[in-house]
């Protein structure tokens, strides 16, 4: 059975996923979902991601979320020989782990408008196959930074973004 992604398209976790798929040739079916709309805060969608975020990997009934852990396992299930991205040896599969744990806690926390634009400016020049995967959603983050998306009717259990009404 393909793997299947849910994503959303301008989400950098999102993107991680789908250019690593890209760079180990795993074949895979998107499924684009609707963050304006709030898809992912269905309860079909909480039952493949508790967290309702987005993105999720599902393969043959098998749900995981967070970036971070859907990257290691392509690695470790479909690419477990590939040096590329995974490398085996303890110190260096350690670099690559903290680099994983300081995006999770530090990095992507705190990303400021200045880091986005540097590092995709850069980004862009260096690696132009997969920038085009990142294209359209640069455009869509134009317009959205120029229409901001009224997402004040979600509630989330876990973005502070999102209020949730407290019962008395
Ligand atoms: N730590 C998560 C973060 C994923 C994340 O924040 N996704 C955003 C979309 S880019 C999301 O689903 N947010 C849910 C919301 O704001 O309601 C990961 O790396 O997968």
């Amino acid at each position: 059975m393909v793997l299947k992604l849910y994503a959303v398209s301008d989400g950098p976790s999102s993107l991680s996923v789908r250019q690593a798929l890209k760079v180990l040739d795993i074949p895979f079916d998107l499924t684009n979902v609707d963050y304006g709309a709030g898809e992912h805060m269905t309860p079909e969608y909480a039952m493949m991601n508790p967290q309702k975020e987005i993105p999720v990997l599902e393969d043959d009934g098998f749900y995981l979320g967070e970036s971070n852990a859907i990257l290691q396992y392509l690695c470790d299930k479909y690419r477990p020989q590939s040096e590329l991205l995974y490398p085996q040896e303890p110190r260096a599969r350690a670099i690559v782990n903290h680099r994983l744990c300081f995006n999770l806690s530090t990095y992507y926390a705190n990303i400021s408008a200045y880091t986005i634009y540097e590092w995709y400016s850069n980004f862009k020049k260096d690696n132009p196959d997969l920038w085009k995967i990142s294209e359209d959603a640069m455009k869509e983050i134009k317009h959205f930074i120029a229409n901001p998306p009224d997402l004040t009717h979600l509630n989330h259990p876990i973005h502070p973004a999102r209020k949730i009404k407290k019962k008395k």
